[in-house]
């Protein structure tokens, strides 16, 4: 499916290594053994991620997917200061998820715009060997090697921070009630998977307020192993505080659809579970008052229950009511994140067409690592 809606990427990190110590000694013309003056090393590059509020998806890092930050320069004489290693930021929508790649592991989330969070620290320098004489060693003809770079390669997944997040089969009209009430108007049809990525919309409700109204595709039954559109965008309403679940009124088992809703949330991620839910049972224009007197009773009693109708706008200013209420009484919104199970992680891969191959250090920064270890063999310190 060829979209510019991009919630899935893989990408590699690598900070910068940092800059090697000198062991230069000083010399002038009438003091030729003037000591050691090697200066230090100056640390290597940060990656950080930054919350921003003007991205929507990831679309952009599917263009840069190897984010590599500056070395650090060399100590040199004179107890010259190596130069520090150029930070690198990647710009990440607010509701990114970051995972390591190879484990699966959970690692952050950046939900605010601004947000700063370091993902790869930058090797510091080495010492200059001016840090090493002693007494008995006045000039020492070794310095530090900076420490190695790191490298992470992660995923980053979005999931949207919307207040309100629709939930229904295939035409049962989410957009439509999303076109009615808020600032997007994703397409209406009479078809099933009309809607193929999510959007938000902000709903304006009474005295100035507002919030956010996430549309996703329709879920089908065996959504969470996969089928329809399924996985995909189920991440979209695992942010949400209130979710809102709509069947059309003309369904023949409005409870039995209920539940295979929420089977599936559940089995997706089971702390679905824990958010407010409300059931908008939607079209009622199409039916009789009569035939709604006979359906209200066998609503499911678990979750507050209204009877909508986006085409005339029955029950619209009440539903919105509902909703307010709903949010207002969530205030602690705490999703825990769960770690990618390893054993599904390269068919997500795969099913999200990103490569599964990872790159490795290349030799001779592998051999600079090692010299690190050499260190601790001298017995000498470690970089502080
Ligand atoms: N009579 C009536 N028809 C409605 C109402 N709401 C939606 N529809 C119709 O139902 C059909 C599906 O509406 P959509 O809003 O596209 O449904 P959806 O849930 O977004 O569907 P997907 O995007 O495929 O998941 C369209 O033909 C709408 O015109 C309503 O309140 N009354
Ligand atoms: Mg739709």
């Amino acid at each position: 499916m060829e979209t510019n809606f991009i919630d899935y990427v893989k990408i590699v990190c690598r900070s910068g290594k940092g800059g090697r110590g000198s062991a230069h000694m000083h010399r002038a013309k009438y003091n030729p053994n003037g000591g050691p003056d090697g200066g230090d090393g100056g640390r290597g590059g940060n990656i950080y991620l930054r919350g921003n509020r003007n991205y929507w998806t990831l679309l952009h890092l599917r263009y840069d997917r190897h984010i590599f930050a500056g070395h650090g320069g060399n100590g040199s004489k004179n107890g010259s200061h190596g130069s520090d290693g150029e930070d690198r930021y990647i710009d990440v929508p607010c509701g990114t998820v970051v995972y390591n790649a190879d484990t699966g592991r959970y690692i952050c989330d950046v939900t605010t715009d601004g947000q700063l969070v370091m993902l790869l620290k930058g090797g510091r320098g080495g010492l200059g060997n001016r840090h090493f004489a002693t007494a008995t060693n006045q000039a020492p003809r070794y310095a530090q090697p900076g420490e190695p770079m790191q490298e992470l390669t992660v995923i980053m997944e979005l999931k949207m921070l919307a207040d309100v997040g629709l939930v229904g089969f295939p035409n049962a009209g989410k957009s439509t009630l999303v076109n009615a009430i808020s600032s997007a108007h994703p397409k209406i049809a009479g078809y099933p998977f009309t809607t193929l990525e999510p959007s938000v919309g902000v709903v304006s409700y009474r005295d100035n307020r507002s919030f956010v109204m996430a549309d996703i595709p329709g879920i089908i039954e065996g959504a969470s192993e996969g089928k329809g559109l399924g996985l995909r965008f189920l991440r979209h309403i695992e942010r949400n505080s209130v979710l809102l679940f709509m069947i059309p009124a003309d369904t023949d088992d409005i409870r039995h659809d209920y539940e295979v809703l929420l089977h599936e949330l559940a089995t997706y991620n089971p702390e679905m579970l824990a958010k407010r839910r409300l059931l908008a049972v939607t079209k009622t224009d199409i039916i009789d008052d009569e035939l709604m007197q006979m359906i209200a009773p066998t609503l499911p009693d678990d979750l507050p229950t209204i009877f909508i109708s986006a085409v005339t706008g029955f029950n619209i200013t009440e539903l919105k009511d509902m909703l307010w209420q709903a949010l207002d009484a969530d205030s602690d919104d705490t999703l825990v994140h769960r770690d990618k199970p390893i054993t599904t992680l390269h068919d997500e891969l795969e099913a999200e067409g990103e490569d599964l191959d990872i790159i490795y250090l290349d030799d001779d920064e592998i051999e600079e690592a090692e010299d690190l270890e050499d260190l601790e063999d001298l017995g000498l310190p470690r970089p502080t």
